[in-house]
């Protein structure tokens, strides 16, 4: 209806408390105000006009229109008015609440915003000292990084923000010649061990229990590693074959662990053999993902298999609080495909 046209008729059955919520937008003739919060149309332009109580706009032909912002702060007003509170003392009172509310939530977003660029400029830094420790060969200066970092965020923030970003940062290094394979190698090694220790240890996990490996030729296993933290981490259980496994020992170990899920990951998409008769057994009897930017979402429909398409944190978080046994059913030619 366009807003000229509503007039002072309620459109919520008799007004007053039982009118319907406002949505944010809306906008009303003064009399439907007066429905809704069953003040009269004199009252409420006194209260405008003395104490500034209601703020309308103007429609294209000049009308008052008033909002839920108006209506809120009539209803506080008549709630104050009820308790005997004098009018120009409950009008103050509505209008210091609620600066004092804008005043505060804008002061909590200034805060938000300021803690997610402090954050961001904390991971830069890390990275950067991350960086400088690696060219130096300077084993205490990495882990005393990292050791800053963990004190400071979560270990998946860690993970996310300091030590995957820091790989890629590496390899981007290693490919335009600005670090040495070593460079890469030793940054591999520290990172590897720290992920590796926080994939340890921990409570008593009870959850589902997922088979992590890479397939045969495949060396890149540190996003599976940390993949494998966030897991254990949400206490899941797991058990870590790592890079280049016969997909024939892939089988052989999944037999013996029966695992609620099997997790592939893989940098080039000919790592996953589709003719692989292990890799299709291995599809056949359990629920299977892969990863990494080998995979796609289309070799994980062909396969009946979950794609994992995020980051090895986003992952894992998406596929936590899933269900296991009712989400990612066994595999198959009638299996779910998912892309989580
Ligand atoms: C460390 C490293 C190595 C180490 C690996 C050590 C280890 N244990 O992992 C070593 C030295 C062994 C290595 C070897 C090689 N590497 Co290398 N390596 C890297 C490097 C620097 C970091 C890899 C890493 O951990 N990245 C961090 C992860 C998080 O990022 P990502 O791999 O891009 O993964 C993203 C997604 O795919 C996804 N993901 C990945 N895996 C998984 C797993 C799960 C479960 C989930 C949910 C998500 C997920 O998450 C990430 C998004 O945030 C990368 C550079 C880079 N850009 O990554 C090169 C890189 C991957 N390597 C590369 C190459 C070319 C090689 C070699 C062929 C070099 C050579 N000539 O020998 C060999 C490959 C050997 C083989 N057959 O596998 C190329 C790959 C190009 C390509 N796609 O083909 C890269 C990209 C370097 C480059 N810029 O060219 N490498």
């Amino acid at each position: 209806m366009p807003e000229d046209l509503q007039d002072g008729r309620p459109d919520g059955g008799p007004g007053g408390p039982a009118a319907r919520p406002a949505g944010p937008g809306e906008r009303w003739r003064i009399g439907v105000l007066a429905a809704r919060v069953g003040v009269s149309e004199t009252l409420l332009r006194a209260w405008e006009l003395r104490y500034g109580l209601l703020s309308p706009t103007r429609s294209a032909s000049g009308y008052r229109l008033y909002g839920p912002e108006d209506e809120r702060r009539i209803r506080a007003m008549v709630a104050a008015r009820d308790q005997g509170v004098p009018a120009a003392r409950a009008a103050a009172e509505v209008l210091t609440a609620e600066r004092a509310t804008a005043a505060g939530r804008a002061h909590d977003e200034e805060a938000a915003e300021a803690d997610r660029v402090r954050r961001e400029h904390d991971a830069e830094v890390a990275r950067e000292d991350l960086r400088a420790a690696m060219v130096g060969y300077d084993v205490t200066a990495m882990h005393d990084t990292i050791d800053r970092v963990l004190r400071s965020v979560s270990v998946e923030a860690a993970i996310r923000d300091v030590l995957m970003p820091f790989m890629h940062e590496v390899g981007r290094g290693w490919s335009t010649g600005d670090y040495d394979v070593a460079d890469e190698h030793f940054a591999t090694e520290v990172v590897r061990s720290r992920l590796s220790a926080l994939a340890v240890g921990g409570a008593p996990r009870t959850g589902p229990l997922v088979l992590l490996a890479c397939p045969p030729g495949e060396t890149h296993d540190l996003a599976l590693k940390a993949f494998e933290v966030v897991l254990q981490r949400s206490g899941w259980r797991t058990r870590f074959l790592g890079t280049q496994t016969p997909t024939r020992s892939l089988l052989a170990a999944a037999e013996v662990v029966e695992p609620d899920l099997v997790v592939l990951a893989a940098t080039r998409r000919a790592a996953f053999h589709t003719d692989d008769p292990a890799l299709t057994e291995l599809r056949t009897r359990w629920p299977l993902a892969i990863a990494g930017a080998g995979a796609d979402a289309a070799l994980a429909a062909a396969w009946g298999a979950t794609h994992l398409s995020g980051d090895p944190v986003a992952s894992a978080q998406q596929l936590v609080p899933q269900r296991l046994r009712g989400t990612i059913r066994r595999s198959g030619p009638e299996g779910p495909v998912q892309s989580l």
